[in-house]
């Protein structure tokens, strides 16, 4: 998954098209500091430059009727997925969920410092929480393998339906490829590693090949 944190709306839409033709699996995560410059319209414009999945990081964590309203306006722009905070809460989690518009990822532990100080102690609560309401995938730090571990163990025998796991922090925030999927993640997200290289495509396609070798094992 390539978080898409650049503020320049149209390197994006040039991104995603080039991404679309990638060889690997991907999905594109448009960012706060790249939405703030156009607002919901650079989620449709790059909605409509790939076929790929187009996940909102809002890291939403707002009152229930607010965090329901900011992930209807970004599925509606072309989303198939919102990324919200689980810390906000049951209600909150379950009204995007009752939107029924696209996947609900959830925040669960993250990738710095201050996460071990507030979420860590928290985080087998939350797994529990979205566990019951089903959410469709959750947020674990890559930049913690033993985590990702733990937690996706529970994930898994308190998870009535398929739960998929993201983990970010790999290359910028020290992670290697590869730490996360072989700690029980599904998918690992990589921003500046790929939009600031000089060649996006190509380094997506190498991190990705790389984090396939570290689950097979090569
Ligand atoms: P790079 O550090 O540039 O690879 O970007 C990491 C991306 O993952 C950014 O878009 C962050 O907002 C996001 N992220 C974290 O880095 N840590 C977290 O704990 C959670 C997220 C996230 O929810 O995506």
């Amino acid at each position: 998954m390539v978080a898409f944190d650049m503020e320049d709306p149209p390197s994006a839409v040039r991104m995603a098209e080039e991404l679309g033709s990638a060889d690997g699996n991907f999905a594109i995560k448009v960012g706060r500091p790249l939405e703030m410059q156009t607002g919901k319209e650079i989620i449709s414009r790059i909605r409509d430059a790939t076929d790929i999945p187009v996940i909102y990081d809002g890291k939403i964590a707002d009152i229930p009727y607010v965090s329901a309203k900011i992930a209807e306006i970004a599925y509606d722009a072309g989303a198939d997925g919102v990324i919200m905070h689980a810390f906000v809460g049951a209600d909150a989690v379950r009204e995007v969920v009752d939107l029924g518009k696209g996947d609900v990822i959830t925040v669960i532990e993250m990738t710095h410092p201050g996460s071990v100080e507030y979420l860590e102690p928290i985080s087998e609560r939350l797994i529990q929480m979205v566990s019951g309401i089903g959410v469709d995938g959750v947020v674990l730090p890559a930049t913690r393998p033993e985590r990702v571990k733990r937690l996706s163990e529970l994930l898994e025998s308190e998870s009535e339906s398929e739960t998929y796991i993201i983990s970010p922090g790999v290359h910028a925030q020290g992670a290697k490829p590869g730490d996360a999927v072989t700690s029980g993640a599904d998918y690992e997200i990589v921003g500046r590693a790929i939009y600031r290289s000089e060649n996006p495509k190509d380094s997506a396609e190498r991190i990705y090949r790389e984090i396939i070798d570290r689950l097979r094992g090569d």
